[in-house]
């Protein structure tokens, strides 16, 4: 029968099937691939005669995989920010994006605490990013304000929320789970021998979809991009790459860069272009430095 993995610790399993939840292992054959299940993922298993516990025969291919954290089938990320405490950091939202972009999932931008700070921030970033066709979502978590219209588009997703820390994730994951204490990403469970340990990740079930508590991601790292394929993560680049001359263009000190002249005739945002290249120097950086 076909399940998916709600948690994992060390070499446990829970395993959602139908309205059960099984403790499985893992057969020896799948771990001796480098393919280990991880939260997220679908799988096969084969219940032991104790009906409770089960075996994990094999993965059902994945949709989307992110490495840190370790998670599987993630469908969308609702990145947040907040209007103040902290103020928003566009350029860690840029680079965030860009990350959802090259995983394949889709990103959600959620402004958090907009009962404090200022209206012509807020305008701004709708403006910025409602234009290249992200959806904006306003919210106040602590006031309930806005959490129902998060509510509805959780519905059939996977869904991770990820953000500088302060700007009110666990306040939103609380609201949205009707749980009072801000435990984000902390699951103290007890393992066999009696000891705490913490979960890497832990997908709730919430309507139809399920949120996916992760510790880690508000500090999401974009290296495994390569710096030369970062333009085509900034979507609303993606259109102007193929009139630039040069094909190794990094849309920076280049002339005849389809990117520039898209930026020169108003096309293309000029903070959203100043932090590619800000995001793209830093991999450059990275890149060096490994050789
Ligand atoms: N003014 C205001 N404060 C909020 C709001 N949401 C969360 N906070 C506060 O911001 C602080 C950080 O929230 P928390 O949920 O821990 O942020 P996290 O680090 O992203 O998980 C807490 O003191 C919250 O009470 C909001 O909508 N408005
Ligand atoms: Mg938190
Ligand atoms: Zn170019």
């Amino acid at each position: 029968m076909e399940g998916l993995i709600i948690s994992n610790i060390s070499n446990l399993y829970q395993v959602k099937v139908e309205n059960k939840v099984i403790e499985c292992s893992v057969r020896g054959r799948i771990k001796q691939t480098d393919l280990s299940p991880v939260v997220g993922d679908n799988v096969e298993i084969e219940l032991l005669d104790n009906e409770d516990k089960g075996i994990i025969n094999d993965i059902i291919d994945r949709k989307t995989y992110c490495k840190r954290p370790k998670i599987a089938n993630l469908s969308q990320i609702i990145l947040v920010v907040s209007l103040k405490n902290p103020k928003p950091d566009l350029l860690l939202l840029d680079k965030q994006l860009a990350y959802s972009e090259y995983l394949n999932i889709k990103p959600i931008i959620c402004i958090n605490k907009i009962d404090v700070g200022d209206r012509e921030v807020l305008k701004k970033i709708h403006s910025i990013y409602e234009k290249i066709g992200y959806k904006v979502i306003e919210t106040a978590a602590k006031e309930n304000i806005g959490v129902e219209e998060i509510k509805k588009i959780l519905k059939g997703n996977i869904t991770a929320f990820s953000g500088n820390s302060g700007v009110g994730k666990s306040t939103l994951i609380n609201k949205l789970l009707n749980r009072d204490e801000a435990k984000e990403g902390e699951i103290s469970v007890k393992n066999k021998k009696g000891k705490n340990t913490t979960t890497s990740s832990f997908l709730y079930e919430i309507d139809e979809g399920y949120i996916a508590d992760t510790p880690g991601f508000s500090t999401f790292s974009i290296e495994e991009i390569e710096s030369k394929d970062l333009a085509h993560y900034f979507i609303e680049f993606t259109d102007y790459i193929s009139e630039c001359e040069y094909g190794d263009c990094s849309h920076i000190k280049e002339n005849n860069c389809g990117i520039k002249d898209a930026l020169n005739n108003g096309k293309i945002n000029i903070e959203r272009y100043e932090n590619y290249c800000k995001i793209c120097e830093e991999l450059k950086d990275k890149e060096e430095r490994k050789w």
